[in-house]
């Protein structure tokens, strides 16, 4: 309906009926006349010789209707007052200018103003067909949206050229379909995982089972060992002295047997805890760990002299050790909380890195230690830092930064090393944490086995005891 009219604005050959032949469209006016007519009409009615004189002018040169001053009723209005305080009126007559109310006043020839504001009004009708174009195009397009969201019936062709309808899912039926294919992928993965934790459980029951019905086994073999020689004592008593005597020797050995058997039943009871329960802990890739340690592989990286080995021993013993370079490596098991953490600690002298990538498979997490002290070296810890994170082996493995020997004045802090480093961009992807620290004093080693510890295990199972 806008298009519509501003259309009709913009046409300057708006339908005029002949006034003669309602039926036919007038294209002149005849100034005389006063009346629209058609080349065919205004033939046949001017065609007599004072009518012929009459001037006819083309529709579009039409003159204006001349409207008279309602005050000076015989003079028509020609021109307009460009005072302010006239706006309201502002149309006036030779009188009105000269002597009238306009007296005096700034004024424009009326045609001439009028065709200006004509012109304005056409420069706005553009305005208003490009504005009222851009809104329909847009007003298509959110249709359109509509529909590719919405999805719905579109007529197709055939092999055989025959047109049907065939239903176009929209992007909301993909994005569904999408969730449905994740989240089955998901219970699937789920499934897989709940069956390889049973499994695991049912082993485990299965060597327990195996182990105690051995022991039970073991227990009636003793029992009826220990009868037997009961038994054997019990005849011997009752026996005259000189058989006694000759039992002496069997009944010592046989004493001894048992004296031996009952020590190494004491010594099996005090190692062996009678207990059926079957603590189960799950790891956050949904593992099953049962015992009461989880055990978790950790291998310690960075460069010579970064502290690796004075952390390990901080860890093992809680005291300081002054260690020499490691050449080859160190292997220490340190339990935290309810998790047992074997922990390899590997040289990192310029030479011994080529080695690292021997400790890598089945790795859990990376504890990768810089000497924060030693800002000329940072750069060196940064690229073999790049280097271990680009290793296939260790693409699911925790990454625990430690910044290490805080306790020296002027060291990096761990903000600072963050930003050199770069590490949010070189860790990214991937489960991350920088620990400042002193392997001296121990400071900052606990919170960071904390932050391994929350990493590996489930949300709700971590023993904090
Ligand atoms: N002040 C201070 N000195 C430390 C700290 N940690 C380690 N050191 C000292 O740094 C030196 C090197 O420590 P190591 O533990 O041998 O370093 P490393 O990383 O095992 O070195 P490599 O075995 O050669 O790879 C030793 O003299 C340590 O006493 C710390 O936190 N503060
Ligand atoms: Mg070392």
């Amino acid at each position: 309906v806008w298009t519509h009219g501003v259309s009709r604005l913009l046409d300057p050959s708006c339908i005029i009926r002949c006034d003669e032949d309602e039926t036919h469209t007038a294209s002149m006016y005849c100034t005389v006349c006063a009346t629209h007519l058609c080349a065919e009409c205004s033939q046949l009615t001017h065609s007599t010789r004072t009518l012929a004189k009459h001037r006819r002018v083309p529709l579009a040169d039409k003159p204006h209707e001349k409207m008279l001053c309602p005050q000076h009723q015989v003079h028509a209005i020609e021109f307009v007052c460009l005072e302010d305080g006239c706006q309201p009126g502002p149309l006036m007559c030779c009188v009105c200018k000269e002597y009238g109310k306009h007296q005096g006043h700034k004024h424009a020839v009326l045609e001439a103003e009028a065709n200006q504001i004509r012109a304005s009004i056409l420069d706005m009708a553009h305005c208003i067909r490009s504005f009222t174009e851009e809104v329909s195009e847009y007003s298509r397009k959110l249709v359109g949206i509509v529909q590719q969201i919405e999805g719905g019936e579109q007529i197709v062709e055939d092999s055989m050229g025959m047109a049907h309808t065939e239903h176009v899912p929209g992007t909301a039926e993909s994005a569904r379909s999408c969730v449905r294919a994740y989240f089955a992928d998901l219970h699937e993965t789920l499934c897989r995982q709940e069956e390889m934790a049973l499994s695991v459980v049912d082993a485990h029951v299965r060597e327990r089972l195996i182990w105690l019905r051995q022991q039970q086994e073991d227990m009636t073999i003793l029992l009826s060992q220990v009868s037997t020689a009961c038994l054997h004592c019990e005849k011997t008593l009752q026996q005259d002295d000189c058989r006694v005597i000759l039992a002496k020797q069997e009944i010592n050995r046989l004493l001894e047997t048992l004296q031996k058997q009952q020590q190494q039943f004491t010594e099996l009871a005090d190692h062996i805890q009678l207990d059926a329960g079957i603590p189960v802990t799950f790891t956050k890739d949904n593992r099953v760990h049962i015992g009461p340690k989880m055990e978790i592989r950790v291998v310690t990286l960075g460069l010579d002299g970064a502290g690796k080995t004075t952390i390990l021993f901080k860890l093992k013993q809680d005291e300081f050790m002054q260690p020499i370079p490691t050449i080859g490596f160190n292997v220490e098991t340190v339990e935290y909380k309810n998790l047992k953490f074997t922990i390899w600690d590997v040289g990192g002298k310029h030479k011994l890195r080529p080695l690292w990538k021997h400790y890598y498979l089945n790795t859990q997490a990376v504890v990768f230690v810089i000497d924060s002290c030693h800002r000329d070296r940072l750069m060196e810890s940064h690229s073999e830092l790049a280097k271990l994170l680009t290793e296939k082996e260790l693409r699911d493995a925790l990454l625990l930064i430690f910044a290490n020997k805080q306790d020296v004045p002027g060291a990096v802090s761990v903000e600072e090393m963050t930003e050199l480093l770069s590490l949010h961009k070189l860790c990214c992807g991937r489960s991350w944490h920088i620990q400042g620290c002193d392997a001296r004093s121990g400071m900052g080693l606990h919170e960071g086995l904390d932050w391994l510890s929350r990493q590996l295990v489930a949300a709700g199972v971590l023993d904090v005891a």
